[in-house]
């Protein structure tokens, strides 16, 4: 952790987790709990401890119980802890009571993510993302964050947006949130162009899509060593770490037997993904609005792959994109003595991608899916030009024809790369 004087905090945290009775359809709490400790590590923080309660609901005040609090207060003193992060969201005062009762920092989940982004962030947009998602987990909790908010210096939690400005008040957070929000359609605009010039090419684009550290980018990685192109500095950036993608990035692929599209990785999905996040990152994940298929990548070797596989989904359908093709690639196989557990499902696929094992098997299913990409097209075409329409017939699937007194109606499915010969035509 650097500070603007490049003094470095180190943060020495307990995880602290709830176990109520509310919680039965979530992740278990043992592997939420796990999970919280990657994500903590994966924000450079050390873990001392974890410790849970069994309780049959959250306490207003304290979240967990009063006993619970000096208990970790207890662990806090003798480990010399100076941060506790929970497993769920707190609200601002119960953050308030929870500092004024142990006497460090406390963050939660939440925080914690958004900290992980806001360290990763590379591009001016997902910056702009981050910010945008901090200010509006901030803003509800300005009574309780009041202290933490004029502390200087930083540390988990306080890092983006400028903490002098925030205690101001709330309307000057949300004034903020305007001008974020403006900024971001500037960006938008650029990114817009940019993509309307790569549909001009008209290739099939695939997305990975997945939860994360399930393997989206080595696959794309294995893929892109696969292609004619091949080229190392074409790379993405690989760790076993949770966010190791947090941009989204595109590379065309070229296959020998000329078969091209675009692949997309995408940042990975987590469970309890805070919500503002999964809004700022809408847009960043418009590039799977585009895809004409998706390539679902599950980890299947982690024994929560199933609830990966439901997170995944539900943050997809949150996207409005959980009705395009969808291939279910069950990835580290290698992983997993008995292969056969793995499910055999309608358009699903196994596969190793550091291994290289199924590949081209893969790239096979992608090929039925995209490797012709059609356009849907409404033709004019005057009597004149009879044999222009019977060349169509040859090569298109007519949907609709009519004989209208200008010419022959058509509406037509035809291969992207004929389209440009029938421009002319298109009403
Ligand atoms: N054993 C095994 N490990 C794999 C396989 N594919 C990926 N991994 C490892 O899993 C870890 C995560 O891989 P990434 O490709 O970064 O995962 P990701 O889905 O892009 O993760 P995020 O970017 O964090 O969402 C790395 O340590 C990879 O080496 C596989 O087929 N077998
Ligand atoms: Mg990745």
């Amino acid at each position: 952790m650097e500070l603007e004087n490049n003094e470095v905090v180190i943060n020495r945290a307990i995880l602290v987790g709830l176990n109520h009775t509310r919680r039965k359809s979530e992740i278990s709490i043992e592997s939420s709990m796990e999970e919280l400790e990657e994500l903590a590590k994966a924000a450079g923080v050390e873990v001392l401890a974890t410790t849970t309660q069994n309780r049959p609901a959250i306490d207003v005040a304290l979240f967990v119980g009063k006993g619970k609090v000096e208990e970790i207060k207890t662990f806090c003193d003798s480990m010399e802890a100076n941060l506790v992060i929970f497993d769920d969201e707190l609200s601002g005062s119960q953050i308030r009571n929870l500092e004024d009762a142990i006497g460090v920092d406390v963050i939660d989940r939440t925080t914690l993510i958004l900290d992980i982004f806001a360290q990763r962030a590379t591009t001016k947009e997902a910056k702009l993302q981050v910010e945008l998602a901090q200010l509006k987990y901030r803003l509800p909790r300005l009574t309780g964050l009041g202290k933490k908010l004029s502390r200087l210096g930083a540390g988990i939690g306080t890092r983006g947006p400028g903490e002098t400005k925030l205690e101001t008040d709330r309307r000057h957070i949300l004034r903020k949130i305007d001008f974020i929000k403006e900024q971001l359609e500037e960006v938008k605009k650029v990114r817009e162009v940019q993509r309307s010039q790569r549909i001009k090419s008209d290739l099939p684009i695939v997305a990975l899509v997945g939860y994360t550290n399930a393997g989206k980018s080595t696959l794309m990685n294995t893929l892109l060593k696969m292609s004619l192109e091949y080229d190392v500095e074409r790379e993405v950036f690989v760790k076993d770490m949770l966010f190791a993608t947090l941009e989204v990035s595109l590379r065309k692929l070229v296959f020998p037997d000329n078969f091209t599209f675009l692949l997309t990785d995408t940042v990975g999905f987590v469970s309890k993904l805070p919500h503002n996040l999964v809004d700022a990152f809408k847009a960043t994940l418009e590039e799977v609005n585009y895809a004409d298929l998706l390539l679902h990548v599950i980890d299947a070797s982690n024994e929560d792959y199933h609830l990966q596989k439901e997170t995944t989904l539900s943050v997809l359908k949150e996207l409005h994109v959980d009705s395009k093709k969808i291939i279910n690639v069950y990835n580290k196989v290698d992983k997993i003595e008995d292969v056969s557990l793995v499910p055999k499902e309608e358009g699903s696929i196994a596969i190793s991608a550091l291994n290289n094992l199924n590949l081209d098997e893969l790239l096979k299913l992608i090929e039925v899916e995209v490797g012709v990409k059609t356009n849907e097209l409404e033709l004019l075409i005057p009597y004149s030009k009879g044999s222009v329409a019977s060349n169509i017939h040859e090569i298109a699937s007519v949907v609709e024809s009519e004989y209208k007194e200008e010419g022959i109606y058509l509406k037509v499915k035809i291969p992207s790369t004929e389209v440009e010969k029938y421009r002319e035509f298109i009403m």
